[in-house]
C-alpha cells in the first residue's frame, strides 16, 4: 500500500539542489507540501529555517514531521518509501549495484564541484575563486565525459534503460551547466538523454511548479 504521503514538506529554491527532489515527489504522483525558501533573497539563513536546516541550505523535506536534508539521500529515501513507483533497482537485483555507483558518483563527485564552481567566492578565499573555479570545470568535463560514454548512442537512461533517481539527479545537475563555458548540451548523447527527459510531463509540471522557464526543450 502507498503511505499516506500528505507527511512530505518539501523546502526548496527555485532551480536549486531542491530541484530533483521536487521532480521526483512529482513523478511519484504524491500529495505534497511546498514551501519556498528564496536563497537568492537569503531566506536560507532565517532562524526558523535554520532550525529545519542548520546548514542553510536547501533541500529539506520533511517526512512524517522530522527534517531531512541531502538531495541523494532523500531521493533513495523516496524511491524506498514508494517501492511501486520502481524508481530504483531492487536491492539483489542486476541493476542495483550500477545505481549505488551511479548515486554515490553524482553526490560524492560532481555535486561537490558543482558547489565549487557556483559557490568559490564565498565558501573559500575570494581570492582563490579563479582557481578553484578552473578546477571545478576540469573536474565537471570529466564528469561529463564519463557519463556520455555511458550513455552511448543507445541508452535512454542512466541505469538499466529505465527511469530511476539517477536520472532526476543528474538532470538537474546538466541543467545548472547551461551558463557554464562547456554545457552539457555539448556532448551529444547528453543531450540525447536531456531532451528525451525534458520532455516528460513531470518535468514541464516541475518548470511550471518551480515557475522555471530556461532550459525547456521548446527553447532549444
Ligand atoms: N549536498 C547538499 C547541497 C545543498 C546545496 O548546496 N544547496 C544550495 C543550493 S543548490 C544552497 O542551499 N545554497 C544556499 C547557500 O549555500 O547559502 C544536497 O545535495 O542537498
Amino acid at each position: 500500500m502507498p503511505r499516506d504521503s500528505t507527511s512530505y514538506v518539501l523546502y526548496y529554491s527555485p532551480g536549486a539542489a531542491s530541484m530533483a527532489v521536487h521532480w521526483m515527489l512529482i513523478e511519484l504522483g504524491v500529495s505534497f507540501e511546498s514551501q519556498l525558501i528564496d536563497i537568492d533573497a537569503g531566506r536560507q539563513h532565517d532562524p526558523a529555517y535554520l532550525r529545519l536546516n542548520p546548514a542553510g541550505r536547501v533541500p529539506t523535506l520533511m517526512v512524517d514531521g522530522t527534517p531531512r536534508h541531502e538531495s541523494v539521500a532523500l531521493l533513495i529515501l523516496l524511491a524506498e518509501r514508494h517501492p511501486e513507483a520502481a524508481l530504483a533497482p531492487e536491492p539483489g537485483s542486476v541493476d542495483r549495484a550500477a545505481w549505488l555507483e551511479m548515486m554515490v558518483y553524482l553526490a560524492n563527485t560532481i555535486l561537490p564541484a558543482m558547489r565549487d564552481w557556483f559557490y568559490a567566492g564565498s565558501d573559500g578565499d575570494p581570492a582563490g575563486a579563479e582557481a578553484v573555479r578552473a578546477l571545478a570545470c576540469r573536474r565537471l568535463d570529466a564528469a561529463w565525459d564519463k557519463l556520455d560514454a555511458h550513455l552511448g548512442e543507445s541508452h535512454d537512461y542512466l541505469i538499466g534503460d529505465k527511469l530511476s533517481t539517477a536520472d532526476f539527479m543528474a538532470v538537474m545537475l546538466m541543467r545548472w551547466t547551461r551558463n557554464m563555458p562547456r554545457p552539457a548540451l555539448g556532448w551529444p548523447n547528453l543531450a540525447r538523454y536531456i531532451r528525451q527527459l525534458r520532455a516528460r510531463p513531470s518535468f514541464t509540471e516541475l518548470n511550471a511548479r518551480e515557475g522555471l522557464t530556461e532550459w525547456r526543450n521548446e527553447e532549444a
